[in-house]
């Protein structure tokens, strides 16, 4: 038998898939990757996978009662296999009633997560094309990566772009840049990623070039390991979430040696002297110095007097991760670090001032995407409610509760269907024992995947999606130079379906499946969609990219990119000629639409807000939880794969923890330990480290919930048991996944191995 080569692309890169007789039996990386990423060899396991979901099914209770069912039977139920020709018949007839009865408001089809890198088969875009053409559903708006962080940009800077993408590119800051204060991380973990693809994985060539121009280097973070060893940063080890004193902390200095750029504040800036009051205590008796910002982020006060000064002296640049504003107060830091490098004055000057986000996906900070990225149309929504994307189980809690976002009221809608593509909400939500209880309460589940994820055991309507490799794709992001082709390399797996043909047979049932699919099937939409993009090349750009053909047979194609961007850099210049979309036209350090607002949460100007949990208010064994991406994977995909399995310990994720409260709690490294709090608890294997900051317990998220029915322990070690849910503040209602403490201890009792009893989870459901 032939080996057969199939160009593809998933959000971790580009590759070949290698087949022999319908196997897949090799993996390359992409020729013009320098860094590709180790998740594409956990690729195969999706053909192969014992946890694929092989047909369509109904809970037994559900189909006898339907909308009346008993909902606390959801994840204990048999489901019962169904024809695709019965089960697409059944979801447009609840689609239909749900719409007659209620409105299509409660028909839930936010569903939020990243499925497939895919531009045709993205599951959630289908979705909303889909009910966009019988009446529409209740949305969301915002990311879990980032809501805080562009809801308050928006207000202050005018735009996100500063944290989207579009903040200076690094080769700006490789060649300007004289000091970068890093807060978070420079990481290859997280570069791996990005949403909807890359092609050319760069973090590391920026950084080795960082290092050979000796730019001098500090790290903030509770994790050494945010940023690569041999980039020899100096490591500040900080308490978790107080990132905004530090800043403040800087900045008071500056003002207190009468260091800061008073032009530059007068002229870009507005309410900086209100700012000012409050830095040098004139508003609450406390100056935000050294010795404040010390006594709060437990870094030294020395250090702190030092570095304001050099960033006044050289070239400084400021960059954040998304992580910072995953928090209580998230707005805080974003906007303090604005604040901080507006007193600085280096805005807009190449290599100086702030960016949000670097390498927190793969091309943030990498010359940008100038042409318009392929996609299926949404078509337009026909009603407009949303909730922000982490209120999930507020709103399946609270309905008809009122809620504010970005400072204007709104309701919680009366939620009764609920159709979940493309997201995996029992992984990526915070407290999944809260959310476990709202998920009681729509009368109607429906989840499209190809797993029997945590989330699919607790469906009531199970529809089979097949994976990337088993159809034809077109990968793009307007982060990345390429655009990568995913060509079918297996047949579908079991029974399972593309996302596209499961919406039109649906579409069909519902009677709009022409407006659905306009006439085209797959490799017409894949044309039509590409030539969209090389249109767009040609005419705004005068790029040229080759015709489908060329570039479906070469498996991809070059766009056209930005690079050298100092951000704001116009504004600078001509700050008259290039207002700012916000309040003032300028940078605002005040702001008087939050003074009017008057919200305790989210102040008029940047300011330190304690979190509801952190290091600062907790009990001498409670550790912060740094709940990060996986390595190994991306969030909760591939788990079993080879990658994320590289990185377990006995089954479980690792905790790794700092020696010296492992050895205050009497841990031993590769110890079962029960990570807990009063939320949840779950099992984790530790490992001690010196790199972990004192007071940190660092897992991971991504493991598969696997609770055990007597106690709800979870097996596998899944953070998003133990987090808060709660909003990031009233202003921008994001999620807060990283402001959690927790206690750890050693677990002695007999545990049952994790991924073998998620096994048992599905034939316990599963009636074949
Ligand atoms: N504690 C804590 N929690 C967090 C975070 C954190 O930092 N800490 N981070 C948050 C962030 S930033 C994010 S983005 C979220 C991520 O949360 P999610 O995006 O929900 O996580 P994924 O595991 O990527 O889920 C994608 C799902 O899509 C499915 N899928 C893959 N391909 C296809 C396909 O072709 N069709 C269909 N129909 N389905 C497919 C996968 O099997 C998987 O179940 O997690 C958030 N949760
Ligand atoms: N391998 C892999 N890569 C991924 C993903 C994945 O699942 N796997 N997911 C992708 C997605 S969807 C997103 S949104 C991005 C997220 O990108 P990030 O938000 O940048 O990633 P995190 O891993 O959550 O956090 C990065 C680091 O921030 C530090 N940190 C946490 N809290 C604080 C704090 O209060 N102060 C300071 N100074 N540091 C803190 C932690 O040490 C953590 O390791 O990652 C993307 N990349
Ligand atoms: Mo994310």
């Amino acid at each position: 038998m032939k080996v057969e080569r199939y160009a593809h692309c998933s959000h971790w890169g580009a590759y070949s898939i290698l087949v022999e007789n319908n196997e897949i039996v090799g993996i390359e990386p992409f020729e013009h990757d320098p860094a590709p990423s180790p998740i594409i060899d956990s690729v195969r396991e999706w053909a192969r996978s014992d946890r694929r979901i092989k047909q369509p099914m109904v809970r037994a209770g559900w189909l006898k009662n339907r909308g009346k069912s008993d909902r606390s039977a959801r994840g204990d139920d048999k489901f019962i296999p169904m024809s695709w020709e019965d089960v697409t018949t059944l979801v447009a007839e609840e689609i239909k009633r749900v719409s007659s009865d209620h409105g299509n408001e409660a028909i839930f089809a936010g569903s939020y997560g990243w499925t497939s890198c895919g531009r045709l088969h993205h599951a959630p875009s289908l979705l909303k094309r889909m009910l966009n053409l019988v009446g529409g559903y209740t949305g969301h708006v915002d990311t879990y990566s980032i809501a805080a962080g562009p809801t308050i940009l928006k207000h202050v800077l005018g735009e996100a772009g500063a944290c989207t993408g579009d903040a200076s590119t690094f080769d700006t800051i490789v060649e300007h840049t004289q000091t970068l204060l890093v807060l978070g991380g420079l990481t290859p973990r997280t570069s791996q990623n990005e949403a909807g693809s890359i092609a050319k994985h760069s973090l590391e060539n920026y950084l080795r070039e960082i290092v050979a121009k000796k730019i001098k280097v500090i790290l903030v973070s509770p994790l050494k390991d945010d940023l690569p060893e041999w980039v020899n940063a100096e490591w500040w080890p900080i308490r978790p979430n107080t990132d905004t004193a530090l800043m403040l902390g800087l900045a008071g200095e500056i003002l207190h040696s009468e260091l800061h750029d008073k032009e530059f504040l007068a002229r870009y800036t507005s309410g900086s002297e209100e700012f000012i009051n409050y830095l040098d205590g004139s508003k609450d008796g406390t100056y935000k110095n050294a010795a404040w910002a010390s006594s709060i982020t437990g870094i030294d006060l020395v250090r702190i007097q030092e570095l304001a000064r050099v960033l006044v002296s050289t070239r400084s640049m400021l960059t954040l991760s998304w992580s910072l504003q995953r928090a209580h107060h998230g707005e805080q830091p974003y906007w303090a670090a604005l604040a901080l490098a507006a007193m600085i004055g280096q805005i807009g000057l190449p290599g100086g001032g702030v960016g949000y986000g670097y390498a927190s996906l793969g091309g943030m900070g990498a010359p940008v995407n100038l042409s318009k990225s392929p996609s299926i149309s949404q078509l337009k929504r026909p009603i407009s409610n949303f909730i922000p994307v982490a209120r999930i189980s507020d709103m399946l809690l609270n309905p008809g509760m009122a809620f504010t976002y970005e400072g204007k009221e709104q309701t919680y809608p009366d939620v009764r269907l609920v159709y979940w593509a493309g997201g995996n909400p029992f992984h990526h939500h915070q407290d999944l024992n809260r959310l476990d209880a709202a998920w009681k309460r729509p009368e109607t589940i429906i989840v499209q995947d190809p797993m029997f994820t945590p989330t699919a055991l607790r469906a009531d309507i199970l529809l089979p999606a097949n994976t990337s490799i088993e159809r034809n794709d077109i990968a793009a992001s307007k982060r990345s130079d390429y655009i990568l082709a995913m060509h079918r390399a297996i047949e579908t797996v079991g029974d399972s379906k593309s996302d596209f043909d499961i919406f039109d047979a649906i579409a069909a049932k519902l009677g709009v499946a022409e407006k659905f699919n306009e006439g085209r099937n797959e490799i017409e939409w894949l044309k039509y969609i590409y030539n969209e993009t090389r249109l767009d090349a040609l005419s705004r750009h005068g790029f040229k990219m080759p015709d489908f053909e060329a570039f479906w047979q070469q498996g991809y194609a070059q766009c056209p990119t930005r690079s050298n961007h100092t951000y704001l850099k116009e504004f600078r210049n001509s700050p008259e000629t290039h207002q700012l979309k916000t309040e003032s036209g300028k940078i605002v350090l005040d702001s008087p639409v939050l003074s009017k607002l008057n919200y305790d949460d989210c102040l008029s100007h940047p300011a330190w807000l304690e979190p509801a949990e952190w290091l600062g208010n907790a009990a001498p064994s409670q550790l912060h939880l740094i709940s990060n991406q996986p390595a190994g994977r991306l969030h909760s995909q591939l788990e079993t794969g080879k990658a994320s399995l590289a990185l377990k310990r006995n089954g479980r994720e690792q905790a790794q923890i700092n020696k010296e409260d492992a050895q205050r709690l009497n841990i031993l490294d590769g110890d079962t330990v029960k990570v807990w709090n009063a939320r949840g608890a779950c099992l984790a294997c530790a490992t001690i480290t010196d790199t972990v900051s004192l007071g940190v317990v660092v897992l991971p998220t991504g493991a598969w919930l696997t609770t055990t029915a007597q106690n709800s322990l979870d097996l596998a070690g899944n953070p998003n048991i133990l987090t808060l849910d709660i909003a990031s503040s009233k202003f921008s209602q994001g999620c807060a996944a990283h402001t959690c403490l927790v206690y750890v201890s050693p677990y002695s009792d007999e545990a049952p191995a994790a991924m073998e009893y998620y096994q048992e989870l599905i034939d316990n459901v599963s009636t074949v």
